[in-house]
């Protein structure tokens, strides 16, 4: 059995700030949504999947305005002719309360409640699921969707906070132990951003966003097709299908003579990052100049209109358009900062510090205990719940996770830079 799991499409998202500081990217990227919600059908239909699963946040608007909901019933009904149906769950940006009727009893969806409910898809094999009635949903829906015993395979659907992402609302929060917990064969989740596997037995994964919005959503977006069959370990590849791709290129021009040498550079550099990436509309770019110019032929190119533009008519014309959005100068940092655990300075004690946290278990239930107090200090009724002494005592396994978590994060954040 094979299906695609996508979230986040955020239909009829606006991005305004993007269309305030350029109305033709803000277009480009109001497009680009529409069309990754397309493709998506596309490769749905071309691969011959068996379903489509859809993690929340369909929708960008509570209530959604004519043109995302015509773009959803046609996709939906494209696949229904296709023969493909389509399994979603409501998450905080178009919760079930406000959800549009109409799309409510669309043939071909079948659309969770906001009590957690098992559809059979084939015999023997379901899919256990529940909407987000509001958006403000603080319960832990996870812990409430347990496998039917006598089911030989059970896909779980949820929009979820897991493990306490920071970049995203605390929305019914949920630890990985708790997805474990239900017994499901295979989680598929909506609300984090980033696609990312979670675990690969059993398999928990966020899709992503669909179009990364954002350009800290940058890199490869789209969705996820699963492969799965009773007593059969499930298995995944990622299918980029977002049309535009956000990036971030950090150009060392220390080597460039004259703002000349700077175009060269960033366009051998932009025409690198689009070669060989297939189905791409374009990529919009912010990029990070590293270093001086070695003779100053211009005291400031990221404010110099002409340079500017002529940056940007060379790299829209590329086999594929590229879009400068940023251009900022980093030219104080002189050069790359030494993020090696062997380096010096600031943040190689930093890079050093998580290092030795990530490998010591001690270290980390020590730092558990201090961000506990810390926590409890900002906020002591919020973290109450998660953090009361009580609990937090009982349940180690809980305060570790949020530890090893943190530790991974700021080692990852770390080592992202330094690649
Ligand atoms: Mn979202």
């Amino acid at each position: 059995m094979r299906f695609i799991h996508a979230a986040d499409i955020h239909l009829g998202r606006q991005f305004s700030g993007l269309s305030r500081s350029s109305p033709s990217l803000g277009k480009l990227f109001l497009r680009a949504g529409y069309s990754a919600w397309d493709r998506i059908v596309n490769r749905a239909i071309d691969l011959q999947v068996d379903f489509i699963t859809l993690g929340g946040d369909t929708f960008d608007a509570s209530n959604p305005s004519v043109r995302p909901r015509v773009a959803f019933r046609d996709g939906v009904a494209r696949l229904r002719h296709a023969g493909i149906p389509v399994y979603a769950v409501l998450g905080n940006h178009d919760p079930l309360r406000t959800f549009p009727d109409l799309l409510r009893s669309l043939p071909g969806l079948f659309l969770f409640g906001p009590e957690p409910e098992a559809k059979e898809i084939t015999q023997g094999a379901v899919i256990q699921g529940v909407s987000f009635e509001n958006s403000a949903e603080r319960a832990n829906l996870a812990r409430k969707i347990q496998r039917i015993s006598g089911t030989e395979l059970a896909i779980g659907l949820l929009h979820t906070n897991a493990s306490g992402n920071a970049n995203h609302g605390d929305y019914a929060p949920c630890t990985l132990d708790d997805l474990r917990a239900g017994g499901m064969d295979v989680w598929c989740l909506g609300h984090v951003h980033s696609p990312s596997v979670l675990s690969d037995a059993p398999l928990i994964l966020y899709s992503g966003s669909a179009q990364g919005a954002l350009a800290k959503e940058n890199g490869p977006r789209g969705c996820y097709l699963v492969s799965v069959d009773v007593c059969e370990q499930a298995s995944w590849e990622f299918l980029p299908t977002a049309p535009v791709r956000w990036e971030n290129l950090r150009l060392d021009i220390s080597d460039c003579g004259c703002p000349e040498d700077v175009l060269d550079k960033a366009e051998q550099a932009c025409s690198e990052l689009v070669s060989g990436v297939p189905d791409l509309d374009a990529i919009v770019v912010r990029i990070s100049l590293l270093g001086k110019l070695s003779s100053n032929g211009l005291s400031d190119m990221t404010k110099d209109e002409e340079f500017r533009s002529l940056l940007s008519e060379r790299l829209e014309n590329l086999q594929v358009p590229v879009f400068p959005a940023e251009l900022v100068d980093c030219g104080s940092l002189g050069k790359e900062p030494d993020l090696s655990l062997d380096g010096e300075g600031f943040l190689a004690d930093l890079m050093r510090i998580a290092d030795r946290y990530v490998k010591d278990p001690e270290l980390r239930s020590e730092l558990a205990d201090r961000i506990h107090g810390e926590l409890a200090k900002i906020n002591r009724k919020y973290y109450e719940a998660m953090f009361d002494s009580e609990i937090w005592k009982q349940n180690p396994v809980l305060a570790e996770g949020h530890v090893n978590h943190a530790a991974e994060l700021i080692a990852r954040m770390f080592l992202e830079q330094r690649s």
